[in-house]
């Protein structure tokens, strides 16, 4: 299976339901009052947590996700029907960021939980809404919003309880096939992992944890060197680290030098990181030249204030005792949950959209282009056929002081001048 943790992709809520503009007849009654309903709600674009996934592969696939459109407003005031959301299931652990801005819209961490990231348009408002004592026959009716649309970065960051860390060939992946479903690649030449690989540990009847195998490291990992940097931040959520070493010397390498040069690529990647509650596990105690390095590993363990184990993972010996032991911790420290963007944000859109300057700039033809928000969708859901319409967007264009600010910029009779979709010619 591949490990995609890292995607794009592109969400289009839907567009709200048009407003209907339509007026009452009656016998005797040539002309009753407007009764234009109007649209429904477009589908928001909603986000799922589901810890059945593990991976973003399927949105390799499809990367465009189209919420349904609110139905359109009717006749006899009938309101058109709101769209039913359209739910993304993702695996627990994906954080949602704006592609352009890399702002965090949300963390999606415990099972079930849910977060509106594009909102569905609303309908449009009928006619019948926009009667009023001076206007008793409005022909106006509004189009639907268009829904929100995003470019999406999602990114996986692993939930794993445990993550394995230590240089490559010490033997990683091959504990983590020992004592979990997991079945990563087994090979005695370096970075045979390549990409993180999560195992469940089944402890008891009902009781488990989860295993995070990454890429071995190297000195310089915090500067890309090797595969280490890319995911140490897959282990930035687990709660304990299991500190690897080959016990046996056979590669030339000091197990004692490697600890410490594992560590200091953990504190140059992350402060945090470091202060995490690791275990020193000496395995490959099967090959005879483990003896030697045993005893100075376990007062290294103890100088260091960590629990020391010496574990096969070829031979199994030692494993139970150290799983044990970790399950007990887990269950002596449980999860709080770690969030990277502390309580979990959902920017409100509508919000951040009044705070939305005006902007007026020029292209190189001598154009004004006019941009904002709210006015965009104003122009989008405006009928401009209608005479109503027109009047209403000219009256809410003067209130935005568009007018005075298109003047100074200097705006001529027969200029163009463009805002959303829309292009007209600027007349006094
Ligand atoms: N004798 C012995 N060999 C072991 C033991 N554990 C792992 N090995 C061998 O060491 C080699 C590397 O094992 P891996 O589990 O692939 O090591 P890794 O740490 O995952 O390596 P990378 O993925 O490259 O970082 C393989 O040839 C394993 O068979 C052990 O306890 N005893
Ligand atoms: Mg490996």
């Amino acid at each position: 299976m591949q490990f995609i943790d890292r995607v794009k992709i592109i969400v289009k809520a839907g567009d709200g339901g048009d407003g209907k503009s339509s007026f009452r007849r009656e016998k005797f009654v040539p002309k009753g009052g407007p009764n234009g309903g109007d649209g429904g709600r477009g589908a928001d674009i909603v986000f799922e947590a589901d810890r059945n996934l593990n991976t973003l592969l399927n949105f390799r696939y499809k990367r465009i996700f189209k919420g349904d459109r609110g139905g359109h407003g009717d006749v006899k005031n009938q309101v058109g029907r709101s769209a039913e959301p359209l739910v993304i299931k993702v695996p627990a652990g994906t954080l949602i960021k704006d592609q352009a801005t890399g702002e965090v819209l949300a963390d999606l961490i415990s099972e079930g939980q849910r977060e509106v990231i594009a909102r569905g348009g609303r309908g449009g408002r009928g006619n019948a809404r926009f009667k009023s004592s001076s206007r008793r026959a409005p022909t106006f009716a509004e189009y639907g919003e268009p829904g929100e649309a995003r470019d999406l970065l999602l990114e996986l960051k692993l939930l794993a309880d445990v993550g394995l860390i230590g240089y490559p060939s010490v033997g990683k992946s091959s504990l983590i096939a020992a004592v979990s479903d997991a079945r990563p690649e087994i090979a005695d030449y370096h970075f045979t992992t390549l990409t993180p690989v999560l195992g469940v540990v089944q402890t008891d009847y009902e009781k488990s944890f989860v295993i995070a195998d990454i890429p071995g490291l190297i000195e310089g990992a915090a500067d890309g060197v090797g595969l280490g940097h890319e995911f140490l931040r897959h282990i930035e959520r687990t709660r304990l680290l299991l500190h690897i070493v080959d016990a046996s010397g056979l590669e030339g390498r000091d197990p004692i030098e490697d600890y410490h040069k594992i560590n200091a690529e953990l504190r140059r990647y992350s402060e945090t990181l470091t202060e995490r509650t690791q275990l020193l596990i000496a395995n490959k105690i099967d090959l005879p030249t483990a003896a030697e390095h045993l005893p100075a590993l376990e007062r290294l363990a103890e100088s260091e204030g960590i629990k020391f184990f010496a574990i096969s993972a070829v031979t199994h010996e030692g494993l139970d005792e150290l799983m044990k032991y970790v399950g007990r911790w887990l269950e002596e420290h449980p999860a709080e949950i770690v969030s990277t963007v502390g309580s979990v944000t959902v920017i409100d859109l509508d919000v951040r959209e009044d705070d939305d300057p005006i902007v007026i700039e020029r292209n190189d033809a001598g154009d004004f282009i006019v941009r904002n928000k709210n006015l965009e969708k104003i122009v989008a859901m405006t009928n401009f056929n209608d005479d109503e319409g027109l009047r209403r967007f000219q009256y809410i264009w003067r209130m935005k002081g568009v007018d005075r600010s298109l003047r100074e910029r200097g705006v001529k009779e027969g200029m163009t001048v463009h805002i959303g979709l829309m292009e007209f010619e600027w007349r006094e």
